[in-house]
């Protein structure tokens, strides 16, 4: 076999059959209730791509990347590489990983899967090899004020038809615990444009949550899925004491027990409890959870789309997670734009070890910014048949809504000392 001596240094943009070019790239910043940061792809075919580059609280620092190091390297390449590209932005920049990073490389990623499965004319799951289910069960976000608030809420979730609730309530003597939102069908933790002081005590927190599980077990029985999310907050001692006094209420999983930069402290809280747990929101790359994985520390992973390089690279966090039966629980907050949503909604509906997806409804008016074909029915996303991933962007609508600087709460124990949000 005869290999060039002098291999080409630049690729050839034209290797694929026939050509095709990306002519044009733009951020669009945009706030109609809350900050998205979306990146449009255009080509010479005339078809476009939308992907989602959002960061609650630091969205311009996406935006600088992407506009300043990374639309200058795509003009000219060819959409249809979207291995190449992953790779190029990845391994080319030389500083890997990281939130900024990898959610600017997502934008670029799905955004080029769209424009790949509108060539195709097929809708995204289909390309990705075809539909694992029919319908992708959501959990959503459940809070009040105290026990007897939160129970009416949960039921309030029951009666809409969800099958699976988050559960998450006000401590006695504590001001603004996590979770608890004014406005009970769109919680939304970014607010000030300082971030808002609040206060956290784990003695008063570890007394309170189980009777809350108690009491929901209690009025409503065991049928329906409950989830709790305890936001960093714990030691792994504690985490694994709190695991242990909520399996009697059989959850389908405790998340974020502890701050998931020690992938360890995982092997004390498993040593102690059979309460699933899930972690991964912040994870941005397969090596933030690798060690969780294979030693079966954990049972869900929940680093979604936009956090960790797109579909290219989430697919491959599925499939490594597959091998130890982890199952995905995407990340699905508020600050995930329906672009994020409506791509997460086809990887859910093909990926086989698929577990659940978190859903927080976005308002009317980010939902008319971001037209969409994914609808609820009865406890259950269903993503739509349109070629791509099905989510658009009004961009003269957007325009209306111009960039407001929002930031994400603090928490510090009473004596002042900062703890983890
Ligand atoms: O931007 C931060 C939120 O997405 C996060 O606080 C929400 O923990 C969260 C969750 O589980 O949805
Ligand atoms: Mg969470």
């Amino acid at each position: 076999m005869n290999y060039p001596v002098n291999p080409p240094s630049q690729p050839d943009l034209d290797r694929g059959t026939g050509s095709m070019k990306i002519t044009g790239a733009r951020v669009i910043v945009t706030c109609p209730g809350r900050n998205f940061v979306t990146l449009k792809i255009e080509t010479d075919q005339g078809v476009y791509g939308i992907g989602d580059g959002t960061m609650n609280g630091r969205e311009k620092a996406v935006v600088a990347y992407l506009e300043e190091h990374i639309i200058p390297l795509l003009i000219g390449r060819d959409p249809r590489r979207i291995e190449d590209i992953w790779q190029y932005l990845y391994r080319g920049a030389y500083w890997r990983r990281g939130p900024v990073t990898m959610r600017a490389i997502a934008a670029v990623d799905v955004a080029l899967w769209d424009i790949k499965a509108k060539m195709a004319g097929m809708p995204l799951y289909d390309l990705l090899g075809g539909r694992s289910r029919d319908r992708v069960m959501v959990y959503g976000h459940a809070n009040g004020s105290d026990i007897a608030h939160t129970v009416d809420e949960v039921g309030r979730y029951i009666s809409e038809g969800y099958k699976a609730i988050r559960a998450q309530t006000g401590i006695p003597g504590l001001d603004k615990a996590y979770g608890i939102s004014k406005d009970k069908k769109f919680y939304e933790p970014a607010e000030g444009e300082l971030p808002l002081e609040t206060v956290w005590d784990t003695r008063k927190y570890l007394n309170y949550v189980p009777q809350l599980f108690d009491k929901l077990r209690d009025t409503y029985g065991f049928d329906h899925h409950l989830l709790h999310d305890v936001h960093h907050r714990l030691t792994p001692l504690e985490a694994a004491q709190l695991g242990k006094r909520l399996e009697p209420y059989s959850l389908f999983w405790m998340e974020d027990s502890t701050p998931a930069e020690n992938q360890e402290a995982f092997r004390l809280i498993r040593q102690h409890t059979t309460t699933p747990l899930a972690v991964g929101e912040i994870f941005n790359t397969l090596w933030d959870c690798k060690d969780l994985i294979q030693n079966q520390l954990i049972d869900y992973i929940r680093t979604t789309i936009v956090s960790a390089g797109g579909l290219t690279h989430l697919r491959r966090i599925a499939d490594f997670a597959s091998v130890w039966q982890v199952r995905t629980g995407s990340h699905g907050a508020t600050d995930l734009s329906p672009v994020t949503m409506g791509t997460a909604l086809h990887f859910d509906t093909w990926v086989p070890n698929f577990g659940i997806q978190e859903y927080m409804r976005h308002t009317p008016e980010t939902d008319a910014v971001f037209p969409h074909d994914y609808r609820f029915d009865d406890g259950f996303l269903l993503c739509g048949e349109t070629p791509g991933h099905g989510v658009d962007i009004d961009e003269a609508l957007a325009a209306k809504y111009p960039y407001s600087p929002k930031q994400l709460p603090v928490a510090r124990l009473e004596d002042g000392t900062l703890w983890n949000w």
